[in-house]
């Protein structure tokens, strides 16, 4: 691994420890995705072998819940807890209004519906992660219905995004409910990521966008001084 490689995975750890902290005996927690949010994880899982009991948790990707799962970390249901006490989870991009880009592990979709029946969303992430404006240097993951794919890249390019259909080695990643992702890239960067997240969800086929407007409580954000709180 390169020098900054090993850098960012020291910040990432970082921020998710102090994440880790926030959780509170009795709480139902949600549990993201990524590489940030399996060092959240582990660091669950090391507060609960000091004696920290939570109720129970729901994972936004399947790979998320077979590492809690791992560790001996306690499973629910919606079914069981609509309403989760906190979620931690990654992101891709993060702009100064705490608005995310996320969905670069194609996880989005249930990282969205995580995040709403959560009463708090607090995010995890090293300090390369801050941008001016969403879209700046990541690819916005939109997931799609595989059968409406091709409709859907059309409309994408209309709007003037580059489209890119994620693939996995030769063949189309799909998702952990069976969709696809195109990658949209905007030659400005996103100027209005309220409005475009308006129009996105007018295409019929677009399941769910990696746009995160509004949701995250707070950024948890480690770098070189530490870890640092936003707002
Ligand atoms: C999840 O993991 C996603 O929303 C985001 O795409 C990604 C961040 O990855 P990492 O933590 O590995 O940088 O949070």
């Amino acid at each position: 691994m390169t020098a900054q490689g090993t850098n960012r995975d020291a910040w990432k750890r970082a921020a998710s420890e102090a994440a880790a902290s926030l959780v509170e005996d009795g709480m139902l927690v949600g549990l993201g995705t990524g590489s940030t949010a399996a060092f959240f994880i582990r660091a669950l899982a090391k507060r609960m072998q000091e004696g920290l009991h939570i109720a129970g948790t729901i994972s936004s990707s399947l790979a998320s819940q077979e590492l809690a799962q791992s560790f001996g970390i306690p499973v629910t249901t919606f079914e069981a807890n609509p309403t989760l006490d906190l979620y931690i989870d990654g992101a891709d991009e993060i702009d100064p209004q705490l608005n995310l880009i996320k969905g670069g592990g194609g996880a989005l979709l249930r990282e969205k519906i995580v995040a709403s029946a959560s009463r708090r969303f607090v995010v995890v992430a090293d300090h390369l992660k801050l941008v001016e404006r969403l879209g700046q240097s990541f690819a916005l993951p939109i997931e799609v219905v595989p059968f409406a794919t091709p409709l859907v890249k059309r409309q994408l390019t209309d709007l003037g995004a580059n489209v890119q259909l994620r693939s996995k080695g030769e063949t189309p990643f799909i998702t952990d409910n069976q969709n696809m992702i195109l990658d949209c890239t905007f030659a400005q960067g996103i100027s209005d990521p309220a409005a475009l997240d308006e129009r996105l969800h007018h295409i019929v086929g677009i399941v769910e966008t990696g746009l995160f407007l509004g949701m995250a409580r707070q950024v948890l954000i480690g770098g070189p001084n530490g870890v640092q709180t936003l707002p």
